[in-house]
């Protein structure tokens, strides 16, 4: 086993990269705390521009911290011909042991890909953890909020599964699903969820009335826990003007989890919190192309928004421009599909903060 040095704790022994015992117990001071922090559950793909490499910048550029515990590590995501993938299944519980150790609390909680259906019980595990207020705590701590918990149902595209999708997969996503506050499929992940016929679903866009059989699914969602649905990266040509667009409707549900009493994330639309289910489209125009990891930039934007507090119906509009520019950008340069889109000189578009 080699070892890494870490000069800077003062614990008397060596510790090593891969220790996971008690040498190397590090306080965390909440006194020291600065800003917010996100647990990110994704995996770290070298090429595609997607999961963690979309996370990582876009959190950070909104002024949160992003926690990444990584589901897998591969040399690129699985739409390459091939790849190598690192399962890091068995690293995720000590990753959630050495942050309960640290004592650390997560303002959010964000789930995207996960390699093989048996990670999302190990999800379910650090919601138990982590998906909870701070009873223990003193002081400041005592009083800290339930993260939010932005789920990602990360399962397939453009009406096919990916390659680790199996029906035990769906039936945990499905489990996962409702017990966050947010989540963020896209057409195909919504009929999955919803048991509907998603090789039927494209059609749906084709169709007068797909919004509001789109909003339908959206609702059936929402009455199984989650308060904010956002159905990403719709196809559809606009009635209005003839215009291709792709467009993400947001449905949310206003005011309290009725299970909890808490407020949810998403409480700031329009200053209400009745009860009612609001919905909401924000469209672009269609420039071409399709990308790796649009969706995970979508969710990450999400997420930043919501550590800052931004109204939900406004990250959803901001979420949409950005990626659109992206895309913009990624279809004139003919990036091809598996590399994602040109995200990173629009992040400064997501900075949005008043110092
Ligand atoms: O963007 C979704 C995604 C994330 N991570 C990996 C993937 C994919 C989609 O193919 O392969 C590894």
């Amino acid at each position: 086993m080699h070892g890494i040095l870490f000069p800077e704790f003062d614990v008397g022994v060596r510790a090593t990269c891969d220790s996971h015992d008690d040498v190397m117990t590090v306080p965390w001071k909440e006194g020291k705390r600065m800003g917010k922090k996100i647990a990110v559950i994704n995996d770290l793909s070298g090429f595609g521009r997607c999961s963690l490499t979309a996370a990582i910048p876009v959190i950070s550029v909104m002024g949160a911290q992003p926690c990444p515990l990584p589901t897998a590590i591969l040399s690129a995501q699985t739409g390459y011909p091939s790849f190598y993938c690192d399962d890091y299944t068995e690293k995720m519980e000590y990753f959630r042991r050495e942050w309960e150790k640290m004592g650390v609390a997560f303002d959010g909680i964000y789930t995207g890909y996960v390699a093989n259906e048996e990670q999302i019980m190990h999800i379910f595990r650090f919601l138990d953890t982590f998906h909870v207020g701070n009873p223990s705590g003193r002081g400041k701590a005592a009083e800290r909020r339930r993260p939010f918990l932005l789920v990602d149902p990360v399962m397939g595209d453009d009406g096919r599964t990916y390659k680790m999708f199996t029906p035990k997969l769906l039936e945990r996503m499905k489990r996962l699903a409702a017990r966050a506050d947010v989540i963020t499929p896209n057409l195909t992940e919504l009929c999955l969820l919803t048991g509907n016929d998603f090789q039927g679903c494209g059609f749906l866009t084709r169709n007068d009335r797909f919004l509001e059989a789109i909003e339908e699914m959206a609702r059936e969602m929402i009455a199984k826990g989650p308060h904010v649905v956002v159905v990403t990266g719709i196809g559809f040509e606009d009635p209005a003007d003839g215009v291709e667009k792709i467009g993400n409707l947001a449905v949310v549900k206003r005011g309290t989890r009725p299970q909890d009493g808490e407020e949810f994330p998403g409480r700031n639309v329009n200053g209400l919190s009745d009860g009612t289910i609001v919905s909401r489209l924000s469209a672009f125009p269609y420039i071409g192309g399709s990308f790796s990891g649009t969706g995970d930039l979508f969710a990450s934007v999400l997420a930043g928004g919501m550590a800052r507090g931004d109204e939900v119906f406004e990250t959803v509009e901001l979420a949409g421009e950005f990626i659109a520019r992206a895309m913009e950008d990624a279809a004139r340069e003919g990036v091809e599909r598996n590399e994602g889109a040109n995200f990173e000189k629009y992040l400064g578009m997501l900075n949005t903060w008043e110092s």
